[in-house]
């Protein structure tokens, strides 16, 4: 395990691929992996990107990419799907339109579907993109399709949110889903060939002054992925971003933030295990028919159970 740790951490991503996986099956190894890595992260920028199905975001990224190279950065990709039930890249790798990029040394690319949860799939994309960060990665992109709680999962994830509208899409900001407009830490109008990008930017406008004053105004950049137009001034936004975060107390907000979720989702974790196995380990046909019958009562049961793990009842 550790041989494999030290290859992922020279950049080799056979194994960068393999401690991913591990992490996603959830193997026992796992949390000693993502403490090992720890100290090696924090570098990265991670960004995730949403928006409605179609909008163009792997389109977008794959010219993100080529700029993103040009500086040299490392990059990695999490293409996250939640309606797809398959994993590790073959399957949903054919729907990216990122193959150009798929074989390079520099660049990571992997898919996720979900296993279980939508719950475990932003905690396996979270992990992954721990692990991209601690191996060298400069920029990691979280590509997500916005079909509702997968995209305000990326917010806890991600550095800067960048979301995706098209015009005529269906996408105007009336119409839009309460919460989603106020992850955006960058609008992008993609499709800007098209009839409409100028009164979906002043919509969004519109939409952006009746907030009030933030100390970030979500700059508003409109591009024509398909042609990699528009790509410099969203490079330019990314950048400007992240500075903002670096000096900015909103920045000193999201990190605190981050790393207290990250403790109790670790706690939440490992305290469902144990609750799962005492619960197995109490529940007999016995028991099923005294509650069945009403000769006990569920908060009775629990409370032993919990007496059990903690030394404390309900
Ligand atoms: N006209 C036009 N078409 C575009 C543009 N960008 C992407 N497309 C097309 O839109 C379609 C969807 O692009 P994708 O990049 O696969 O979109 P996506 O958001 O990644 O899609 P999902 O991952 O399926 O949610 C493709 O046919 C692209 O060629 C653009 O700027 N203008
Ligand atoms: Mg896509």
């Amino acid at each position: 395990m550790d041989h494999l740790v030290e290859k992922a951490l020279e950049g080799d991503h056979r194994a960068i691929a393999r401690l991913i996986s591990l992490v996603e099956n959830e193997s026992p190894f796992a949390s000693q992996i993502m403490a090992n890595l720890y100290a090696h992260t924090g570098k990265a920028h991670i960004i995730g990107v949403t928006g409605s199905p179609g909008a163009g975001k792997s389109t977008l990224l794959d010219k993100l990419i080529d700029n993103l190279k040009r500086m040299e950065k490392k990059i990695g990709v999490i293409a996250v799907d939640p309606t797809s039930p398959f994993s590790g890249g073959a399957i949903l790798g054919d729907r990216l339109r990122m193959q150009s990029h798929a074989l390079e040394p520099d660049v990571f690319i992997r898919s996720m579907g979900t296993r279980g949860s939508l719950g475990g799939l932003s905690r396996a994309a979270y992990e992954a993109a721990m692990i991209l960060d601690a191996c060298g990665k400069d920029v990691i992109f979280i590509e997500t399709v916005g079909v509702g709680q997968s995209e305000v999962d990326i917010v806890k994830i991600a550095d800067t949110v960048c979301l995706l509208l098209v015009p005529g899409m269906g996408d105007d900001v009336q119409v839009m889903k309460a919460g989603i407009m106020e992850i955006a830490d960058i609008f992008v109008i993609n499709k800007a060939d098209r009839d409409g990008a100028d009164r979906l930017e002043a919509e969004v406008n519109i939409m952006l002054d009746l907030y009030g004053s933030k100390a970030w105004r979500p700059p508003i950049v409109k591009t024509v992925a398909e042609r990699g137009e528009g790509i410099d001034a969203l490079c330019k936004a990314l950048a400007d971003h992240k500075k903002y975060l670096s000096e900015s107390e909103e920045g000193k907000k999201r990190f605190i933030s981050r790393i207290k979720m990250e403790v109790e989702e670790i706690l939440r974790r490992e305290i469902a295990k144990v609750v799962e196995e005492k619960w197995k380990e109490n529940c007999d046909d016995n028991l099923i028919r005294s509650l069945a019958s009403r000769s006990i009562d569920p908060y009775t049961v629990a409370g032993k159970i919990l007496g059990e793990i903690f030394s404390r009842g309900l």
